[in-house]
């Protein structure tokens, strides 16, 4: 055994145990021998992307696209159908999912306000019990990560070609198209960089499929024959919900023909808001890049402009050509979850490591007619979340449960046999996935901030149950909503003010005011809040 263990190169954790095992025992000499066992802490890869609805992963069901890999986590362990976030919005659901606690506790309310990176996280009391840590990609926390040994991470959005990244603290520009780069940093760290005799987590997150849906070459022409028809609530009227009416997240109106759907004709005729802004993206993509992306796209833009469309023509022509764009950037990422999935298992780690897929919210795909998020209506508010870990997850189980992106923080620390401090608001899913939770929460609660702002989403508040949702929309509006999502699964109907509802309203008043002094929520706090980010923003109350 001791000859096998010295002459493996790539010396994993269960060898280490055994190794320290057996040499314990050949010291303790002519003592009595005593089995040791030493618990092995697992390792952790938490894989997450930017923007990803679960509508485009296959093991949902929606049947879109394929991601086989990115299914193959679920299929090893577990799937989430009711995951959501506590904002649905990068930066401050990122802050969230590190510290485990919501937004008004951890001070990353919106993507404005500075992270507080000296505050406690799950990745620093895992290296200071141990572990050796990696943080590789989009993160979107301005400021040094801390709590990692190696990161190296996307100055804000990143981009798409030629990527430029923050190796501990030092900025270069790679070659090549983000998601293979980001995956390439992570499989080095996972190979070369980190220390072999210690178990890790590494954080692997990649900006795809984040705006403005640059496929790579590869897969440039992936589905080109699929027509996708929009949701039957592509065409929303909003009644009776203003601020769902007052969004700027709309496909049909907001969406730039350049910027987001590549129609950067070389005559320049098609003027649009935001063409300068894609011109410096494609012009980041070498010769060879650009006219394999010109062979693809400029037929597509001669069509287009020989066709005038107007109206709901012009309405599904772009969500199709979107949809097409948006799926093909999840295809690098799913490639990308097979390459670490592959490794772990060719390098004998599979046994030992914990495996998450996440995004951090979920995104419209035409549902009210919309891109974006930001909303607590459930496209946006849920998000994907895919587990495995051999060792205590039954491959195959099936989550109903109503589970938040501040659960990860405890479930890492649980798994990994670290304390769990008493101000995580999140609860470990340890229990959950391993099957012996006997009771579990009822309701989770929500918040966004981010108005005014681009997208236009007011801010507001509110609870989920597992049937029903009631939302406050606030500032420069005062609106409630109230929604039956077992009769009402999309959203199209506000509840609210109908007498048959009138006890549930009641109760889910109950609920928010429960949930509110739970995770202590107040009013007081949202005008804090709202105070500060309009003399960030300098605009006048
Ligand atoms: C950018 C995007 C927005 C997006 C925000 C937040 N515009 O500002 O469409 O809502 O990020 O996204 S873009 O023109 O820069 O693409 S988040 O995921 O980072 O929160
Ligand atoms: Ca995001």
């Amino acid at each position: 055994m001791a000859k096998q263990i010295l002459n493996t190169t790539k010396l994993n954790n269960s060898y280490l145990v055994v190794l320290s095992v057996f040499m314990l025992c050949f010291s303790c000499k002519d003592e009595a021998k005593v089995e040791v066992e030493t618990p092995q802490k697992p390792n952790i890869v938490f894989i997450m992307s930017d923007d990803h609805a679960y509508q485009a992963i296959s093991a949902y069901g929606h049947g879109l696209n394929n991601t086989p890999n990115i299914d193959r986590i679920g299929k090893e362990g577990a799937i989430f159908n009711k995951g959501f976030v506590n904002n649905s919005i990068c930066a401050p659901s990122r802050a969230a999912m590190l510290t485990g606690k919501h937004s008004f506790k951890n001070g990353k309310v919106d993507n404005i306000r500075p992270f507080n990176w000296d505050q406690d996280n799950f990745a620093k009391a895992l290296q200071k019990n141990g572990y050796e840590t990696a943080l590789v990609g989009k993160i979107h926390l301005d400021g040094l990560p801390q709590g990692f040994d190696y990161s190296n991470v996307l100055p804000g959005q990143g981009q798409y070609y030629s990527p430029d990244f923050i190796e501990n603290g030092v900025k270069k520009t790679y070659p090549g198209y983000i998601t293979h780069v980001t995956t390439d940093i992570a499989l080095d760290w996972l190979d070369t960089k980190r220390k072999k005799d210690k178990p890790f987590l590494l954080m692997y997150h990649q900006k795809a499929p984040h705006r403005t849906w640059m496929p790579e070459e590869k897969y440039l022409t992936l589905m080109d024959s699929v027509t996708f028809n929009p949701p039957a609530n592509f065409f929303d009227d909003y009644e009776d919900r203003p601020a769902a009416a007052t969004q700027e997240m709309s496909i049909y109106k907001d969406m730039d023909l350049v910027y987001d759907l590549k129609m950067l004709d070389k005559e320049g005729e098609l003027k649009t808001k935001y063409r300068g802004m894609f011109q410096k993206r494609y012009d980041r993509m070498t010769d060879e890049q650009k006219v394999a992306w010109d062979a693809y796209y400029d037929p597509i833009i001669a069509d287009f402009k020989s066709r005038n469309l107007e109206g709901k023509d012009l309405a599904i022509w772009k969500y199709n050509r979107y949809m097409h764009d948006y799926l093909r950037t999840i295809q690098s990422v799913d490639d990308g979850v097979g390459q670490v999935l592959d490794y772990l298992k060719e390098n004998g780690l599979e046994e030992n490591t914990i495996v998450v897929y996440t995004s951090d919210q979920g995104f419209y795909l035409g549902e009210h007619g919309w891109f974006d998020k930001r909303f607590m209506y459930e496209e946006s508010f849920r998000t994907p979340i895919l587990m495995k870990y051999p060792k205590e997850i039954k491959a195959g189980t099936v989550i109903d449960e109503l589970v938040q992106n501040i659960d990860f923080a405890p479930t890492f620390l649980d798994f990994a046999g670290v304390d769990i401090d008493k101000n995580i608001q999140g609860e470990s899913l340890r229990k959950l996935v391993n099957g012996e939770a006997s009771e579990w929460r009822d309701a989770i609660y929500y918040t966004f901030y981010e108005y005014p702002s681009e997208h236009k989403v007011k801010r507001h508040y509110g609870v989920r149950t597992d049937r029903y949702k009631l939302i406050h929309f606030y500032y420069d509006i005062d609106k409630w909503e109230l929604y039956d999502l077992e009769k009402d699964p999309t959203e199209m109907h506000n509840a609210y003010n109908d007498v048959e509802y009138t006890s549930v309203r009641e109760d889910m008043h109950k609920q928010l005011e429960k949930m509110r002094i739970k995770y202590g929520d107040s009013d007081a706090l949202n005008e804090e809040n709202l105070e500060r980010y309009l003399s960030v923003k300098n605009i006048k109350h």
